[in-house]
Formats: structure tokens, sequence, C-alpha cells
């Protein structure tokens, strides 16, 4: 049997057995087992399906904002239309800080929107947000994988700063403070549905919950401003300290984390074309052959991509019907690049590079297009600076609220000129269960890529071996990958399948104004040599302020942290 109707066969047991979206992430670490997803499943159920008898009054509510400003050193309040930052003081004010609504697709690419030009994959929810708001084309992931990254959204760090965060599959331990608990501190009603932080185990790490606070069954069940009896709401927060039990305060802004789990795979094959898709218009990416099956496996892709833009236009509907469309801040996203080879889990743009676009209409002129470097990292520092809140004094990222506010279109802020991008251990598919580490910086004109273990192989073992049917663990099974290896030995195949299944040299550059597609590296060519220099410095000083383990010798540890997915020993679940 094929692993694409394996795929699809599992998709529906899923469904059957747990009632619920089809939950793609279990098979990150493909291939994996239903039985293994399950008792996932029932261990978040365990955790996470609580009940607090607790209620919060809209008088706790307002006296935790006042908490909040004290401990947090609030700056003011962003009230529109005043000035962000300026403080006017008072409950009313602080009742009208804006709601956030963050909504993350799952291994979405830029540019695979409508209006980034792409002429298959429809997204009119997003066109409208990036219409509406800002458009930003150079947003990156810290890290191309989907436990790295989100960890770094929700601590505004770089990946490589969180310990076992750091890797797939992983925990996150308690010490790293997370946006939506300070949210919550100051009053927010916060939540998540569906994929949040993860995949991984909260309990190692010290947490009670997800990093992104309680889950919901969906969007409308969180916005209810009542307790909500008999469904999945997360329990009373770590230490006592948590409020919420479902119910929206009075008057309590919100921030709330919609994680689609499209367009990760498995993929219905040929939903894509079935749907009215025409494959001779689909554009492959430069580093994938030329084939009518990658071209259908593309299209199956960006069938799930527009069903996670039908969702979110359904979220600005309901918004707009209670009223708070234009005082929430809209942001829509992906985790991290295309699940194809030498795009999800590479430092190339199409593992790194996501669309984003933020609508905030009450303080943000819309209609621009940005060409900042904006890593998602800085997301956390701009959600707190927007609800008149500080950073975390260990968040690296960066606000961009000043690029939002500024009506402007273009270069903005001379100083995002660059983003950094990691990489540790993604599954556990290399002898001894060790990553592949990797960190690139990527400039307008450049992306440099030191990869720490050249002997290692990139994509994974190729060996067949007993954790799954095909090597390249790090590539996730699909078509694509299937008719690259099928036909790896074929021109037009050949050059491409050693490019992302291959074995890598120690440092990658590539030209990008001539090279815009980064496949040739050109590291070793001494007209390139006073810039690689130059790239490599800033490279290697922005890791080492920023204390990354593997600048400063250490970073063996991230081989031996724990891998809590399909395959691994026992004794580390
Ligand atoms: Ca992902």
């Amino acid at each position: 049997m094929s692993s694409a109707k394996l795929q699809v066969i599992n998709k529906r047991f899923f469904l059957g057995r747990v009632g619920l979206a089809p939950p793609n992430w279990w098979a990150e670490a493909h291939p994996t087992s239903n039985l293994q997803f399950c008792r996932s499943l029932g261990k978040i159920s365990r955790e996470e399906i609580r009940m607090s008898s607790f209620g919060c009054t809209r008088r706790d509510f307002l006296r935790a904002l006042g908490l909040g400003a004290a401990s947090l050193g609030l700056s003011g309040c962003a009230s529109a239309p005043a000035p962000l930052g300026a403080s006017r003081g008072g409950g009313k004010a602080l009742k009208e800080r804006p709601n956030i609504l963050f909504c993350i697709a799952d291994d979405w690419a830029w540019p695979h929107a409508s209006i980034a030009g792409d002429k298959v994959v429809k997204t009119p929810t997003f066109d409208r947000v990036a219409r509406e708001g800002v458009l930003f084309e150079n947003a990156f992931v810290s890290a191309p994988s989907c436990t790295p990254s989100r960890g770094a959204i929700l601590t505004g760090q770089w990946h490589w700063r969180l310990e076992e965060g750091g890797n797939l599959w992983s925990t996150l331990p308690a010490k790293f403070t997370v946006y939506p608990d300070l949210l919550e501190k100051a009053g927010y009603h916060i939540g998540f549905t569906r994929k949040a932080w993860g995949p991984g185990y909260d309990e190692p790490g010290g947490r009670t919950r997800n990093p992104a606070g309680p889950r919901f069954k969906d969007f409308a069940q969180f916005l209810q401003a009542r307790p909500v009896r008999n469904s999945l709401v997360g329990g009373a927060g770590r230490g006592g300290r948590g409020i919420s039990n479902g119910a929206r305060p009075e008057g309590a802004p919100f921030c709330f984390w919609f994680g689609s789990q499209d367009p990760h795979r498995p993929y219905q094959w040929r939903s894509g074309v079935e749907s009215g898709m025409k494959v001779e218009d689909v554009k492959v990416p430069a580093c994938l052959p030329d084939s009518d099956q990658v071209r259908t496996d593309i299209c199956d892709y960006y069938w799930e991509v527009q069903r996670f833009d039908t969702e979110v236009g359904e979220l600005l509907n309901t918004l707009k019907e209670k009223g708070e469309l234009d005082n929430t801040l809209i942001v829509m996203t992906g985790d991290n690049g295309l699940p194809f080879p030498r795009c999800k889990s590479n430092l190339y743009d199409r593992g790194t590079n996501v669309p984003l676009a933020v609508r905030w209409p009450a303080q943000v002129k819309g209609g621009r297009v940005v060409e900042d470097f904006v890593s998602l990292s800085d997301l956390a520092p701009t959600f707190l600076e927007v609800c008149g809140l500080k950073p975390a004094g260990d968040m690296t990222g960066r606000s961009f609220l000043d690029v939002l506010t500024s009506g402007k279109s273009g270069r903005v802020d001379p100083k995002r000129d660059k983003v950094f991008t990691g990489m540790e251990r993604h599954t556990d598919r290399r002898a001894g269960g060790v990553g592949y580490p990797m960190r690139a910086i990527r400039t307008h004109d450049y992306l440099y890529i030191r990869n720490f273990k050249p002997d290692r192989w990139p994509a994974g073992d190729p060996r067949q071996g007993p954790l799954g049917p095909e090597g390249y663990g790090d590539i996730d099974g699909s078509p694509s990958k299937t008719y690259m290896m099928e036909h790896r030995d074929e021109p037009g195949v050949k050059g491409l399948f050693e490019l992302a299944f291959g074995k890598r040299p120690a440092e990658e550059l590539y030209d990008l104004r001539k090279d815009p597609d980064q496949l040739n590296n050109v590291a070793d060519r001494s007209e390139y040599a006073k810039s690689k220099e130059k790239l490599a410095a800033a490279l290697m000083a922005e890791l080492k302020a920023t204390k990354d383990p593997r600048a400063l010798g250490k970073g063996d540890i991230f081989d031996k942290y724990p891998y809590y997915g399909a395959g691994a020993p026992k004794e580390s679940r």
C-alpha cells in the first residue's frame, strides 16, 4: 500500500475515533502509529480537559489590571485613537485595549497567497487582512520546524535559547516566559484552539497547560461571556494563579490563538485538482522537479491553505458580528515552510520565509507592503507593546509596532536589514537520534548558512530501517518525496535530489541578486570571500550575544534532550 493511501486511512481513523478536525501534527515524525497518537491525545485530555469553578468578576478583572500595571511596568494605555503609549489612566481606558487574534497555519510558505501573485491558490481572507493592513514580504520563522518555531513565537526568543524547546517533539521549560501568561496577568482573556505550542509535552518542562494558554473548543466558545461546561477547556493554570475557567470577563480584551492544522500533511490525494485547480498553472518551486505528480501534490497543499484561509474568514465574520473587528489586531501567518523536499526543515527561504499580514485599522494604516525583515520571535514583544506592556527581560525579539504605525511602505526601519534562523533536531531519524544543526543569516542580497555537522545527513539518514519505510526522515513522506526518490538518477531530478537529500558543506552562500532560488552555493568562490566573511561574523556575533550553546561550544546538548515523538525510546516518552 502506498504511503499516501495509508495517510488518508489514518486521517479517517482519527476523524472517527476522536471526532475532531484532522489532527495532522501527529504525523510530524512520519510515520507514527495511530495508537501512539491516541495515547498522546488521551494525555492531553487528562491534563487539559479540566474545569475550574473559579469565576472572574469585572471587579476581579480590573483589580488584575491594576496588579498587572504595577508588576509589569505598564507604560500606559493603548486606547484608540490616542497615540500608542500615551498614558490616559483609569479602568475604562485599560478596558479599551485591543484584542489580539493570532491565526497560524501549519506549514504555509511565502509566497503562496493570491496577493503575493500565486495564480492557483486563492486566499481572499489573507488578501483582505493584507490589503486592509500591512503585508510583510520578509517575515521569517526562528526555526522551520513546528515546536521550536512556536516556542520562539510564544517566548519572543530565538529558539536556540530555549534549551529542550529548541527541538521538535520536546518540552518548553516553565522558566521561559510566554506572552499569553503576561497578558493574562494584565487582565486579558486568553486561550487557543487546536494546535498551539507543540508537538511536545508540557509536564517535563514543569508546565500544567500549553504555553499558549487554556484550550478551547473553538473561537465562539472562547468568546462566551459565561463559564463553559463540559468542553475542552484548560485548567486553572500553574501555581494556582491562573484565572481562566472559560469565561470571558465582561469588558475584558482577549488574546486568542487559532492554530489550524492546515496545510500540514497528510493530504487527500488530488483534492486540489478535483476542486478545480489546474496543474498546468502551478508554479513549481525551483528546488522541486517539474512533474505532474509534484504539481498535483502542490495543488493538494494549496487546497489545505485555502481551508485555513476560509476558516480565518469565519473568525473575522464572528468579530464583525460582535462589533469587535476593528479594535482587534489580527495576524495571519505560518509556522514554517511548505512540507516538500528542501523546503520545510531547511534554512532556505521555502523553509523559513512565511506569509505575514497584520490588520488593526484602529491604529495601523492599511494598504502597505513592507520589505523590512521581521522574525516571528518579534511578535511577542509586539503584542505586549500593543497592549501597553513592556517585553520580558529575556526576550531577544524586537517589537515592530513602530513599523506597523509608521504608515510607510517598502524599507521602513534601516536596522531591520537582516534576520537570523536556525535548526536543531527535527525528527530523530539519524543514527544516535541526533539533529542537523544549522544557523543562517538572511539579508536582502544574501543567504549565508553555517552547517555545524556537515558529516551528518541534512534530511536524515538514507537507510531503510525499523523506524520507517523510507529514509531521509526530516522530509515529510509525500508523493513529491517519493517521486524524487524513485527518479533520483534521471536528468532533471538528479541535481535537485542531491540538493535536497545529499550532504552539504560546512558553509553555504547564495547570491540572491543572481540566484533567488538559492540553488548555487558560491561559498567557495573568491569574489564572495569578503561578503561571506562579513556575513559569518554577523551571524556568530548574534549567536554569541544571545548565548546560543551551538556558538559557545556546547551545542551537543541539543542532541541529548529526550525526543517525545514516534519512534523514540519508551523511557523518553
Ligand atoms: Ca509546522
